[in-house]
């Protein structure tokens, strides 16, 4: 008889194989020594990733059993690009989860099936007969259903796209861990137009952008599509972003010359099987820079003209063009009023262009202007609540999520709720110029959250933002969200791997704006990093407090715009003079011997009056103002008495403190994480964060020397001294940071 080797070196028969489990114990000790010596970590270690993946990474899942049991085969149609998009999707995926790669089939032959499509494409979902009516265009159901007495899933729409996303949630349900077996789900957005704004120059340069160059390769385009881009639109349409600004509000004008309309058509042919249109910027005076006009004024027949035509051309390059994005008459822009007219005339000018198009003009309200000596955050509100209902339907007002500029912590922009007669869209910052760029852990979405969930008061109680965005409020059909991208050339995307969960965030949330940032961040972290709960619940935790710490150690209280000049890196509260005054930093906190804070109350700048009367009582009284508002309607004497007992110095002192806390707090719980994600990750995110604590010391002292000097105070016990002079932190220069308007 031929006998085989054990792995213990004994000689056994086949069949006796009792001295095996013995040899295994004795193994299993052996290896057990052998990763408790030093290096045996690296031995555990996960693969490294790169995070190009994002949160569509598809390992397998830890229960394999009820995800096989579902997905054992797909029918889905094939015969347009969107359903192949959304089939693939769905096989890799399921393959990538569940270790094996679903076949395709035309029916129902056994349990598990995952059915897809429209009642057009697909007799199998026609069969069903589901009630598709109240999901519109690009709802869908997810349901178990039995097909001919065998289990299946049906992912059903009344559009292609409606599918692709129907898919998306369903490997999202598989990827998070979530039962699989019982289905019933139904989706359809709350918010029409769902957009990225990219600041991306047509040199490649990205304003505001940490993450390297853009990912448009304008200079190889038409012809080299960059396997990145369908990598792109994947990532958009898995959380349901349906469009694309191509360009930098701050545009060339070139950017709607034909060499660069034929760019644009072979993005857009890349996107589309995605649902996502493109849209570009245009510049107001293009007509001048490159129609050879004397003029760009809204009124006159011959800038009419020219625009019409130019927008006919587009269509005719590229048939399902989404619109423009205008940013007129705002920090140098041209527009309108450089020729004695509104914002709504040159809007609508556009917007007619576009109407037989089914296009759409996203005009921004980011305007302010030094020639106007009224308060910044009165400006948008002055100059678009008189035109009010002016605007044509297929025109939608941009606004910031408040009146300033994208600070840590803004009150929402008082025009939400104040133009009843026009659709307003809001305008959210992804990318982090005003909260520590890519290298500080930010998670955004609390930030959104507590925006979209203010209450206006504009129509009586619960009339909030979200209200605002979704139409409901006033019933409007013609709604949207739009973000500024994060997103560059850099491998991971957006520059660091958790700027990646601000990007999910937001379309998630454009997709729903009632939506809850903690189960969002828990969604995001389970799909990017790892399903165990031991990492889950401590990576929420630092997502969800890390927001406040930047509040803290940047601008507490209501503090804002105090950062260094023009590049925005690092604390500048002393920045004052050059060429306007609402560029420095002296003219928001206005600090002096009394106090500090912009007094916009009725006895000071009466921004406060812009908002409907409930709020403006609550903002506009030292005794109601939330105190994370505090500084930012009141001026206030620095012994002013908080909430805490505190005076208003110790506890500014105090709160920029605990911002610094937070940051040692998150840099403990991920060194504790190490060996539970891959190294390479863990690696960075861990120097990332050794970044951010220094910057938070450094923003933390020399906001503390500076304000120290106008409040004359000692600080509170046991708070240390800035280790350097004011003189030093106000030397400091940074003349290459990134992202800096150019
Ligand atoms: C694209 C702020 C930014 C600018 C940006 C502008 C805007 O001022 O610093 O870089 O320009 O907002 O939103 O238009």
């Amino acid at each position: 008889m031929i006998s085989i080797t054990s792995r213990c070196g004994e000689r056994t028969p086949p069949r006796a194989r009792r001295p095996i489990p013995v040899c295994l114990a004795l193994l299993a000790l052996l290896l057990g020594l052998l990763l408790a010596l030093p290096g045996a970590a690296q031995a555990r270690a996960l693969p490294d990733e790169d995070g190009y993946a994002l949160w569509l990474r598809y390992l397998p899942v830890q229960q394999v059993a009820p995800l096989r049991a579902v997905s054992a085969a797909v029918a889905a149609p094939a015969a347009t690009p969107t359903q192949v998009v959304a089939r693939d999707e769905l096989r890799r995926g399921l393959e990538g989860l569940s270790g094996r790669r679903p076949a395709a089939v035309d029916g129902v032959p056994r349990d598990g099936v995952v059915v897809l499509g429209t009642p057009a494409s697909s007799p199998l979902v026609a069969a069903l007969d589901l009630d598709l009516a109240g999901i519109g265009e690009e709802g869908y159901l997810v349901r178990s259903v039995r097909i001919g007495g065998r289990a299946a899933t049906v992912i059903a729409a009344n559009s292609d796209i409606g599918v692709l996303y129907g898919v998306f949630h369903f490997l999202r349900l598989a990827q998070t861990g979530q039962p699989l077996a019982a289905l019933d789900v139904t989706q359809a957005p709350k918010v029409k137009v769902r957009v990225l704004n990219h600041w991306d120059n047509l040199d490649r340069y990205v304003e505001r952008g940490y993450a390297g160059e853009s990912i448009w390769d304008w200079h190889r385009l038409p012809d080299w599509l960059d396997p990145r881009y369908t990598d792109y639109a994947r990532a958009n349409a898995s959380i349901g972003i349906n469009g694309t600004v191509l360009n930098n509000v701050n545009t060339s004008a070139l950017a709607l010359t034909p060499m660069y309309l034929d760019k644009t058509a072979a993005l857009a042919s890349v996107f589309r099987p995605y649902g996502i249109k493109v849209y570009l910027s245009a510049r107001f005076s293009a007509p001048i820079e490159i129609g050879g006009l004397p003029t760009a004024d809204p009124l006159d027949p011959a800038v009419r003209r020219w625009w019409k035509d130019k927008v006919d051309e587009i269509y005719r390059t590229i048939p399902d063009f989404g619109g423009f994005l205008i940013k007129a008459n705002s920090e140098g822009q041209p527009g309108p009023q450089d020729y004695g007219r509104s914002h709504a005339d040159g809007a609508n000018m556009m917007a007619q262009a576009f109407a037989p198009h089914g296009g759409i003009v996203m005009w921004r309200a980011f305007v302010y202007s030094h020639e106007e000596p009224d308060d910044r955050h009165k400006q948008a509100y002055t100059e678009f609540v008189p035109h009010d209902g002016a605007f044509e339907p297929n025109v939608l007002v941009q606004v910031k999520n408040g009146a300033i500029d994208f600070q840590p912590r803004e009150p929402f922009h008082p025009l939400f709720g104040a133009m009843p007669g026009t659709p307003l869209m809001m305008e959210f910052q992804i990318t982090k110029e005003y909260l520590g760029f890519a290298t500080h852990l930010a998670y955004l979405a609390p930030m959104y959250e507590e925006v979209l969930r203010a209450d206006t008061h504009a129509r009586g109680p619960g009339s909030t933002v979200a209200k605002v965005v979704d139409g409901s409020l006033d019933g409007h059909a013609l709604t949207g969200m739009a973000g500024v991208a994060n997103i560059g050339v850099d491998r991971n995307w957006s520059g660091s791997h958790f700027d990646q969960a601000n990007w999910y965030a937001y379309g998630r949330m454009a997709w729903d704006p009632y939506a809850g940032s903690a189960d969002i961040a828990r969604d995001w972290v389970r799909m990017t990093f790892s399903t165990d709960p031991a990492v889950v619940e401590p990576v929420v935790g630092m997502m969800m407090g890390s927001r406040e710490a930047v509040v803290d150690y940047m601008t507490p209280l209501g503090l804002h715009h105090l950062m260094g000049r023009g590049h925005h890196y690092g604390p500048g509260p002393w920045v004052e003079g050059g060429p306007r005054a609402d560029w420095t930093s002296v003219y928001y906190h206005r600090a002096d011997a009394r106090g500090i804070g912009f007094d916009r109350s009725a006895g000071g700048s009466n921004a406060v009056a812009q908002y409907a009367p409930p709020v403006a009582a609550q903002f506009g009284n030292l005794e109601t103002v939330p105190e994370e508002f505090l500084l930012w309607f009141h001026h206030v004497p620095w012994d002013h008495r908080m909430a805490s007992g505190n005076t208003l110095w110790d506890e500014l002192v105090l709160r920029y403190g605990r911002g610094v806390d937070e940051v040692r707090g998150m840099r403990a719980t991920w060194a504790g994480l190490e060996g539970r994600i891959d190294p390479a990750r863990h690696h960075q995110v861990a120097v990332f964060l050794g970044i951010q604590e220094k910057e938070a010391q450094w923003w933390r002292d020399a906001s503390i020397a500076y304000f120290q000097t106008f409040a004359k105070r000692p600080l509170p016990a046991g708070q240390a001294a800035p280790p350097h002079s004011l003189e030093y932190y106000k030397s400091l220069q940074f003349p290459f940071a990134p992202g800096d308007g150019k």
